[in-house]
């Protein structure tokens, strides 16, 4: 019996066979994959502005050689996504386009400001532990070159967070204006983190589409309760609180309750209105512009090479002693 290029699509899959670029694929499936890899890759990129901010002024030399290898990380993980999303047939230029001309979304916790030393500390237990839940599973996702990617980046993602623990270990063993900053920075990233595993999975358009075809394996709630599990654990450790009043052990589902996050809020970061997108765009397209010269100067020196690798291997330059 004769079956469809769709059906065998979705055994290979049910098998746990990985799709690599040149398979047949829906072009559903090619265009949600470029669709999730380019904003995770522009969320690497774009990740690396609030950090940055507190490069010159990280407290020690320790602490900005910590940073520095932290942002310079980011950055390669971009690198290692644009290069996944290219092996679908979508340029590295057209991505760009898209994420400065706001077409394409980027992860919304991006969006707030660093305004104290603690928030990196809370940056990195946070934000990565929050990155960590949800990439530690696409590794396993359906596509080969995205789930390649992502176990070198789950590593430095999980030096990423112990990190920020320890920063924040640190400031919650000092002086109390220490204290009160680290309790301060957790009360701001906190409810923004919870955001970044996307809207409730009754409110999720693509979340049942990318089960079926394993791009994801978990959904949105499931991950962000196993994140809250986890942080309401940790954050014992550290003799601070989480900002949620309705935080509570509940033994009958055996996972911790917690209180409603605001949506609104949500919305109206994804759609460009939090406190930074506008600063975070101009300062990607600044970088775009302000690149030019690097590009054009990169594109004339890959020329003058061509030239000269194909003039040495003009057929009257070769003797083959005939
Ligand atoms: N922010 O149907 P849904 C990092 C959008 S960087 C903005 O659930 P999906 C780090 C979503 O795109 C880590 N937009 O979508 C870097 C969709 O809109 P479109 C970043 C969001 O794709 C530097 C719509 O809402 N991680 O770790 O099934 C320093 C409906 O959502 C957000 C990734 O990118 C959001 N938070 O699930 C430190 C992970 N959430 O595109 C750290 C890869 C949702 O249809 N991505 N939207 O117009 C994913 O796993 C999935 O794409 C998501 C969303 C779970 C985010």
């Amino acid at each position: 019996m004769q079956i469809s290029l769709e059906e065998q699509f979705q055994q290979k899959i049910d098998q746990e066979i990985k799709i690599e670029p040149k398979d047949w694929m829906p072009e559903k499936y090619r265009h949600t994959l470029i669709r999730q890899i380019s904003q995770h890759a522009h969320s690497e990129v774009v990740g690396m502005l609030p950090e940055g901010n507190w490069i010159t002024r990280a407290p020690s030399l320790k602490r900005k050689a910590i940073l520095l290898a932290k942002v310079q990380d980011e950055a390669g993980h971009g690198l290692y996504l644009y290069s996944a999303a290219e092996t679908l047939g979508i340029s590295r230029d057209e991505m760009y386009e898209q994420l400065h001309s706001g077409r394409a979304k980027y992860s919304s916790i991006f969006n707030y400001p660093t305004l104290n030393w603690a928030d990196i500390g809370a940056i990195g237990w946070l934000v990565d532990g929050a990155a960590i839940m949800n990439q530690v599973p696409l590794c396993r996702t359906s596509f080969g070159p995205y789930a390649r990617a992502m176990v070198r980046v789950c590593k430095e993602e999980s030096f990423h967070q112990r990190q920020g623990f320890e920063c924040l270990w640190v400031l919650s063993k000092g002086t109390e204006e220490q204290k009160k900053m680290c309790q301060d920075a957790i009360n701001r990233w906190w409810w923004p983190c919870l955001m970044m595993f996307g809207p409730k999975d009754d409110e999720s358009p693509n979340t049942m589409q990318n089960m079926q075809w394993k791009i994801k394996r978990f959904t949105n709630d499931a991950l962000r309760q196993k994140f809250v599990d986890m942080i309401a654990e940790q954050i014992k450790l550290l003799g601070m609180k989480l900002p949620d009043p309705d935080l509570k052990w509940n033994e009958a589902t055996a996972h911790y309750d917690y209180g409603k996050i605001n949506w609104d809020e949500f919305w109206q970061v994804v759609q460009g209105n939090g406190p930074c997108n506008k600063e975070r765009l101009a300062a990607r397209k600044n970088a775009w512009d302000e690149g030019a010269w690097v590009r054009e100067a990169a594109t004339a020196h890959a020329e003058k090479n061509q030239i000269k690798i194909s003039s040495m291997l003009h057929p009257n330059d070769i003797n083959l002693g005939s």
